[in-house]
């Protein structure tokens, strides 16, 4: 399959890798859009958030528990941090494997872009 983030899980790409158990990957953002930029992915290929199944949410868990985890580890967990998942062409999202952003270290507004 011709998946960027696959390919990463698969590690046939580099990536920063920060954080990984059996389920789910964090690695940096390769575009940062702020001081700390992760995304978290799930290790099974799902393409947006309209392919989740009932059997997926587990993981899907596991990928907020391990986005608070990781504002926690990087400290900005009290000051506040923003979490963004981007569905489809007009929700803004570019690689169609699903993925947490975990974004931290400056101030965020609203709405957003
Ligand atoms: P989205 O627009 O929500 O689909 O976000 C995709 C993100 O993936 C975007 O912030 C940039 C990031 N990205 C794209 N290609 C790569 C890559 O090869 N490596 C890493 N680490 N991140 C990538």
């Amino acid at each position: 399959m011709d998946c960027l983030f696959c390919k990463i899980i698969n590690q046939e790409i580099p990536a920063d890798i920060v954080y990984e158990d059996d389920e789910v990957l964090a690695f940096d953002d390769l575009s940062p859009q702020a001081p700390t930029h992760i995304l978290i992915v799930p290790k099974k290929h799902i393409a947006t958030l309209n392919d989740i199944e009932e059997d997926d949410l587990e993981t899907i868990g596991r990928l907020q528990y391990t986005a608070a985890k990781l504002a926690k580890d990087h400290g900005f967990a009290g000051d506040g941090y923003r979490v963004v998942m981007n569905c489809n062409e007009k929700g803004g999202q570019t690689v169609f494997h699903l993925h947490m952003h975990l974004m931290g270290g400056r101030q965020f507004t609203w709405p957003a872009g």
